[in-house]
């Protein structure tokens, strides 16, 4: 682990609202673990952007009878508002349509053309005589070739997943006309001239998941396609030739460049050198396991492209899709659960701990289900880690006046517990550092669970001298959880911190703190209450049929 590490999770189209199936994969595992590396005293920057470009995005614009410009503003700004909701925590949030990103994506195409990546190919392309317009991917709907699908894409058929050489029955999305073949040049990146750089790569690095890295190099192996670079629109990064102004970049140009982009746009600001950070941290790209491709072959192909000059990814988690009630989630079927309104009922921490909790680090896909959702929360983060915090610091208020006591008579039990809360930090660093963020919540569950026996079968109620010791545990116990929680759940951790009566921040404590007895006899108590609420069943109910209904 360097000293210095700088993490991105897949740019959210500026398209329509986020939803649970885009927070799962990407954007809590990259939050926690930047709580995490800070609070390891790491210097971490995490950046995002909103991906601006792309033809759904500008024919969407159209229909709302906005400029694309208008219309991506508006889900930039729409989408950091529901990820600040989550508590999700960007250094930076910006648009790959920024001025910076602009004059990053021209520097790099130019410097790939010099060095002999890019050329310049002839292409057939569907044209509208009636718009007058090139219409490129989402322009052209017909029926799929392969499974007879109609209103498909003539990039994707979204029922057979195909990506079709030639759709059948071929519509311009704008006015419903047949379209004609016409030719154009486009510009290519020589994908194929990096297939032994990519692949010494994917061998001498030893952090990314295997079983990704195999199928990878199958695909190096069944040959690569070099990339269409451009497009015939208007809306996108314009390509810095005089012979190319009716162009653009097609969008997967540009959208990961935005990583570097932003990245030396936020350190510029702080007076920090972006390129020297980028070359000497760890490099973290969080991404779900549709968009493999993308950054294990694209993303660093340009990147050696460009001789290196921002190195590539140490680290690629890549995590499966989410599924909602055992069905794929589709924003165009109307199922799935809008972030906003999901938040609107429960809590981000509810959310949060049951995302974390079962999403694994593997492409395994997981399902959302909402059953599952209220036991796992009624049962281990209330049940569990909730009643213990409760009733630890609720005993000493009532018994103590809210003023630990000094321990006496200690016995195994009590030494097992100071040794417990002397392992914890380490146990779940072991998870943390090999990404198995959801084994180390469930490590922290265990540890709050043998403090709920300790509790139980020491029965300080029942004699309040001889208790004195397992309350101190306790107190010191919960101040372990509190801290060790904050990556993961950050509102309810504060709350116990605050609840603790605790002076400093809690942010601004180490992780290595986890596993202190901080907390000395004579400390007093904050304000002691309950943490959380229960899920209620019957609102359950009506979440399910709100699904059904929309
Ligand atoms: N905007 C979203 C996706 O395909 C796409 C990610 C870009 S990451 C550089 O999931
Ligand atoms: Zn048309």
């Amino acid at each position: 682990m360097r000293d210095k590490a700088l993490i991105t999770s897949a740019l959210p189209y500026a398209n329509g609202e986020i939803h649970l199936g885009h927070v799962a994969s990407t954007y809590l595992p990259a939050d926690v673990t930047t709580r995490y590396l800070k609070m390891k005293g790491v210097e971490t920057y995490f950046v995002c952007a909103s991906d601006d470009y792309g033809t759904p995005i500008l024919i969407q614009s159209e229909r709302e009878k906005k400029t694309p410009e208008e219309y991506s503003a508006y889900w930039n700004k729409r989408d950091l508002e529901d990820f600040t909701a989550l508590d999700i925590n960007f250094d930076l949030f910006s648009r790959t349509s920024s001025k910076e990103n602009t004059e990053f994506v021209q520097y790099v195409f130019n410097k790939l053309n010099k060095a002999g990546y890019i050329y310049h190919k002839e292409i057939i392309q569907y044209y509208c005589t009636n718009d007058k317009k090139f219409l490129p991917d989402r322009y052209v709907q017909g029926t799929c070739p392969n499974c007879n699908a109609t209103n498909q894409y003539s990039d994707l058929c979204e029922r057979c997943g195909s990506v079709p050489e030639a759709i059948k029955d071929p519509k311009c999305v704008l006015c419903g006309q047949a379209p004609v073949m016409k030719p154009t040049k486009h510009y290519f990146f020589y994908l194929k001239k990096f297939a032994k750089s990519l692949e010494s790569w994917l061998d001498s690095n030893p952090n990314l998941q295997t079983d990704i890295k195999k199928y990878v190099k199958n695909w190096i192996k069944g040959g690569l396609v070099d990339w269409d670079i451009t497009r015939d629109i208007t809306w996108g990064v314009p390509i810095p030739l005089s012979n190319a102004t009716d162009k653009v970049f097609y969008g997967w140009f540009d959208n990961h460049l935005a990583y570097i982009s932003t990245t030396i746009k936020l350190l510029n600001e702080k007076g920090i050198d972006g390129k020297e950070f980028w070359n000497s941290a760890d490099i973290y790209h969080f991404i779900g396991k549709d968009i493999v491709y993308h950054h294990y072959l694209f993303l660093p192909a340009i990147r050696l492209g460009i001789d290196a000059e921002y190195k590539l990814p140490d680290y690629i988690p890549t995590r499966g899709h989410l599924s909602l009630q055992s069905k794929k989630i589709s924003k165009s079927r109307n199922w799935y659960i809008g972030l906003r309104d999901f938040l609107k009922t429960y809590p981000a921490d509810y959310l949060r701990f049951y995302l974390l909790f079962i999403t694994p680090h593997s492409q395994d896909d997981l399902n959302f289900d909402l059953d599952d959702f209220a036991a796992r929360i009624n049962s281990e983060l209330i049940g569990n880690l909730g009643n213990f915090v409760n009733r630890s610091l609720g005993f000493t208020t009532r018994t103590f006046g809210g003023v630990v006591p000094e321990p006496n008579n200690m016995d195994s039990e009590d030494e097992k517990a100071r040794q417990a809360i002397m392992q914890i930090s380490k146990d779940m660093d072991t998870h943390m550092e090999s990404h198995h963020t959801d084994r180390a919540l469930k490590r922290l569950m265990e540890f709050s669970a043998h403090f709920n026996q300790y509790f139980q079968h020491k029965e300080p109620w029942k004699d309040k001298d001889a208790g004195r010791s397992c309350i101190f545990y306790s107190v010191n116990a919960v101040h372990s959880i509190s801290l060790a929680l904050y990556p993961f759940i950050p509102n309810a951790a504060g709350r116990i911190w605050r609840q603790l009566g605790m002076k400093q921040d809690i942010t601004s404590k180490s992780w290595k703190q986890i596993s202190t007895l901080p907390i000395k006899p004579g400390h007093k108590l904050g304000d002691v209450s309950p943490l959380f609420k229960k899920v209620d069943t019957d609102d359950i109910e009506r979440q399910k049929r709100r699904l059904q209904e929309h």
